[in-house]
């Protein structure tokens, strides 16, 4: 493959709501987009870091700057691209940045597997024609909200669900769920909210069946959750503490969690997360795909990696309509009792409108092998 250039776009989304986790609510969605232009087909890939470095160090002008000044730099060192595997080897020397990595490799996934006439699913090695998935639902200001909230979801035929929570917010709001849902696939994500000093509410946690808990300690930790896990009979699930194959080998070996949420994102891309997903069913840790509030493109590339066999658990992919009035890619993503149906075109399987993708660009640039282009 070989590209003729790289364009970055700054965009924005409002939600149709306000999402609130422990660390923060988000009222907008800034992120980035990468195309991926070769000569007769182009790839499309979302940076899903947000504004604020909050739920990790990267924000959208540091992915921009690591893009600019060194990936794409990269990319263009190597005359031709002939698999998607070798970008993560060729980004290797720079540091962390994974969303920023994840973005421009799932770019040149998408652009192999439409080269190749293959959907980015089949591309993977994924053979599920439909995928499971459920809401994730941010704090709300009280337990009638919550309430009215999940019923909402619930009618319009979600079948899993997960609630955030943090210290004072937690095993009131689950228990007013439980009672009014009695059968309902419920799990809560802490969002790194707590520590060992709150056993006694985490273990209270395990009265209500939850499926799981989501990061209850700190972003960066394996160690204490490797002491919380044995002490609670709900299993930990880690999103924030594994950003790397690596990071799963050890939290696996120091049986830190039962059950990993893969976000592409925040493992650096496509390709490492299938090593995850690789070794996660060798070692029976169940997976599930997380979600960043993604645009359609970034959705995309998540319904693809979910295809593959271990991805066992609902994930937090939702249809568009939870989340945008209008969506950038056609068709929308649409769930239909929980079921997203796998798109079969070539690549991510849905087409970013150019005129809504226009709609919604604060910026964009373009960057050829030779000269730089700017809007
Ligand atoms: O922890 O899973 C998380 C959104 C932004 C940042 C972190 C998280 C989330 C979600 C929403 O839970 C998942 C989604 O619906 O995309
Ligand atoms: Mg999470």
């Amino acid at each position: 493959m070989k590209l003729n250039s790289i364009v970055l776009r700054r965009m924005q989304l409002e939600l149709k709501a306000p999402f609130q986790t422990s660390f923060g609510t988000q009222v907008v969605r800034e992120f980035i987009v990468v195309e991926a232009h070769s000569d007769d087909e182009t790839g499309y890939g979302e940076c899903v870091v947000t504004s604020e470095p909050l739920y990790n160090e990267e924000t959208v002008k540091t992915s921009w700057h690591i893009m600019e000044d060194f990936l794409i730099p990269m990319l263009y060192d190597k005359e031709t691209i002939e698999h998607p595997d070798e970008v993560s080897e060729l980004f290797k020397p720079i540091r962390r940045n994974n969303m920023a990595k994840a973005a421009l490799e799932g770019a040149i996934w998408d652009l192999y597997a439409k080269k190749n006439k293959m959907s980015l699913a089949e591309a993977l090695g994924g053979e599920k024609k439909q995928i499971e998935v459920g809401v994730s639902i941010g704090i709300q200001e009280s337990l009638d909200d919550l309430l009215k909230v999940v019923e909402g979801f619930v009618l319009e035929g979600y079948k899993r669900i997960k609630i955030k929570i943090k210290p004072g917010t937690d095993y009131e709001m689950l228990a007013g769920v439980r009672e009014k849902f009695p059968n309902i696939q419920m799990m809560a994500d802490a969002n790194s909210a707590y520590t060992l000093d709150d056993i006694d509410v985490l273990k209270k946690l395990d009265k209500l069946d939850l499926m799981m808990i989501e990061q209850p300690l700190a972003n960066d930790d394996i160690i204490d959750h490797a002491k919380l896990q044995p002490q609670i009979e709900t299993s930990v699930c880690l999103d924030e503490s594994i950003h790397s194959f690596e990071d799963a080998r050890k939290a696996i070996e120091l049986g830190s969690c039962k059950i990993i949420n893969i976000k592409i994102g925040r493992v650096g891309g496509l390709t490492e997360a299938k090593k995850i997903h690789d070794y996660c069913e060798f070692k029976n840790i169940p997976l599930w795909c997380g979600g960043m509030l993604e645009s359609g493109i970034g959705r995309a590339h998540n319904i693809a990696i979910t295809t593959l066999s271990n991805f066992v658990l609902p994930g937090d992919t939702a249809g568009s309509s939870r989340y945008w009035h209008e969506d950038i890619i056609s068709p929308e993503v649409v769930a239909t009792n929980g079921i997203i149906n796998v798109p079969e075109g070539f690549g991510i399987g849905y087409q970013p409108v150019e005129s809504l993708m226009d709609k919604y660009t604060l910026e964009k640039k373009e960057y050829a092998p030779e000269k730089v282009k700017t809007r």
